[in-house]
């Protein structure tokens, strides 16, 4: 019996469990680039280069080892350009009975393979690399009214021992140090440059590849300084380990002009691919604070976006799909406007992340989260339009990992299963922890008026038109009895303005 065993792209990983299944005199691995993942959303070109690099990179390495492997790239001549066509080919071509392979990471994908169930036997095996197994998220999750992170954070911290106590205390004897991590960048500190790498042969063709088969796709290659083999991610990592993570823990939701990276790792891509694995990032992190080389705060902080908040969301995706992606708690129905694809947009705040995304498929979680995001809520963005854009600009970006960062973290379009509140506010927070506003033609500090913030009038806009969703949330109550008690005239001038922007980009 000859079975294939089918590596996906974001299977990047040596201990990928279909890979220990492997019968080396028989098997073959597959792998396979196809147009219809590049195009299923028009991934920015630089997702794209480092992805068929990275894959190309890990067949060779595979191959080094003796293991047979069957490789299409995507311009071979007979490639059909998807993964349905090239399973049927490979299958035919090699005389193969049987597909093994690790559960896709995507909903989507995952359809497929159930698909080929039908024609093929197919053996799916769980992705050992996540920390917390969809049984054990499900018995977590299940009876619990309100989930929140911070609970499932504090049981995997338990489980895999990550900063305790012999006595199972955190150390510190705090579980949680995000209040520290909150420190607007203020005057000169001096953020290191981000790592790079000699572009080889592979990387230089795949790069030519996505130029011509790709330039209508958002986003430049220009910039591409993606590792794309494991052993460049890993310098990666010690180069985060130890320059970015003494500081990483204090600037963490800080941002700045023209600085897209801050003192954040940049490892996600590396994460989301196989080419690192979170137990390993995780234990780095947490031997470099037990080494006295960074804070508790740096390293917790850093520890809980991978062991509590990347598991996290794995969880609710899994338990929640397919009908979490067509939730919509706000009705939310506005088009997407153009300056999300051109940044132009006198908004300076929106033009800085939307130009670092393009120069970069990168932006950190705070801009993700309270610029593009922020304003998508504020302003009432389809969600499903949002999500797509999300999908698109990033290079570490996956459903299972966007969606719900995205629908439930940045929208609340799930309606508070991930947050306790909408992450709505208003221009004095970005002022606050940028320097954006100071480049800008719009004024943080007014509301109505020509050089009124936009994201003052529409913030208000938010709590006016969404008082039956949110008039009863707590964490909403000093807001809600601030606008009540507002003159009829400032509301209807704030509401005034707020529809004059919204009719005029
Ligand atoms: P760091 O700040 O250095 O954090 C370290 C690691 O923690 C990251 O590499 C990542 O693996 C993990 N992490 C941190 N926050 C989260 C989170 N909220 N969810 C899951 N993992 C987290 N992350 C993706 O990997 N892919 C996405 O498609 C994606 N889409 C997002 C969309 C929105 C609207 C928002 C608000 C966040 C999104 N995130 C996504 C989460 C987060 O913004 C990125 O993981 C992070 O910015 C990656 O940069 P970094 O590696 O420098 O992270
Ligand atoms: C992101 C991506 C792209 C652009 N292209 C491919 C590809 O051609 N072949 C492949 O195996 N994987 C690709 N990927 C990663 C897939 O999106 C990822 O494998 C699925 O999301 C798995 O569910
Ligand atoms: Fe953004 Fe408003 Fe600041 Fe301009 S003033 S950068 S629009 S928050």
């Amino acid at each position: 019996m000859k079975s294939i065993c089918f590596i996906f792209g974001d299977q990047l990983s040596d201990s990928i469990s279909s890979l220990a299944r492997l019968d080396h005199e028989n098997d073959v691995v597959f792998m396979c680039e196809v147009l219809e993942e590049a195009t299923h959303v028009k991934h920015h070109q630089q997702k794209i280069a480092f992805t068929f690099s990275a894959m190309r990179h890990f067949a060779s390495h595979l191959a080094k080892q003796g293991i047979n492997i069957h490789y299409v790239k995507l311009d071979d001549p007979c490639n059909t350009g998807s993964f349905d066509g090239e399973i049927k080919r490979v299958m035919e071509m090699l005389r193969a009975d049987k597909i093994i392979l690790t559960e896709p990471s995507e909903y989507r994908v995952l359809e497929k393979v159930r698909a080929w169930q039908k024609l093929y036997t197919v053996e799916i095996i769980p992705d050992s690399r996540f920390l917390c197994t969809h049984a054990e998220f499900d018995a977590w999750i299940t009876g619990k009214k309100q989930p929140r992170m911070e609970y499932f954070y504090r049981y995997m911290r338990q489980k895999h021992q990550f900063l305790m106590t012999e006595d199972n205390n955190p150390v510190g004897r705090k579980w949680n140090y995000d209040k520290e991590n909150r420190r607007p960048l203020k005057g000169k500190i001096e953020i290191p440059d981000r790592i790079t790498f000699e572009k080889d042969r592979i990387t230089l063709d795949v790069l030519e590849l996505v130029k011509t088969q790709f330039h209508d796709h958002f986003g430049e290659l220009a910039l591409f300084e993606w590792a794309v083999t494991r052993d460049q991610a890993l310098q990666c990592l010690d180069f985060f380990i130890e320059k970015l993570l003494p500081q990483f823990g204090d600037y963490q939701d800080a941002m700045r002009t023209d600085e897209a990276f801050l003192f954040h790792s940049t490892l996600s891509p590396y994460l989301n691919s196989g080419l690192l694995l979170p137990l390993e990032v995780c234990r780095k992190a947490e031997q470099a604070y037990l080494n006295g080389s960074v804070s508790l705060s740096s390293a917790e902080g850093f520890i809980r976006q991978i062991l509590g908040w990347r598991e996290y969301i794995r969880g609710i995706y899994w338990h929640n799909m397919p009908n979490y992606a067509k939730e919509n708690f706000f009705n939310a129905q506005r088009k997407l406007p153009s300056f999300y694809w051109d940044g132009q947009t006198e908004m300076n705040c929106l033009r800085e992340v939307v130009q670092q995304t393009k120069r970069y498929a990168y932006s950190h979680h705070i801009q993700r989260l309270m610029i593009t995001g922020n304003f998508a809520l504020l302003a009432g963005l389809d969600p499903m339009a949002v999500c797509e854009w999300y999908l698109i600009v990033y290079a570490d970006a996956f459903e299972w990992v966007e969606l719900p960062n995205t629908l439930g973290m940045a929208l609340y379009g799930d309606g508070g299963l991930l947050a306790s509140k909408p992450y709505a506010a208003s221009g004095n927070y970005i002022n606050r922890m940028s320097n954006f506003c100071k480049n800008c033609r719009y004024n943080p500090d007014e509301t109505v008026g020509d050089n009124a913030c936009p994201f003052n009038s529409l913030y208000w806009r938010f709590i006016s038109v969404n008082e039956d969703k949110l008039g009863k949330n707590p964490r909403f109550f000093y807001m809600y009895s601030h606008w009540r008690k507002m003159p009829d005239q400032k509301k209807a001038e704030i509401l005034g303005q707020s529809e004059d922007f919204l009719s005029g980009w």
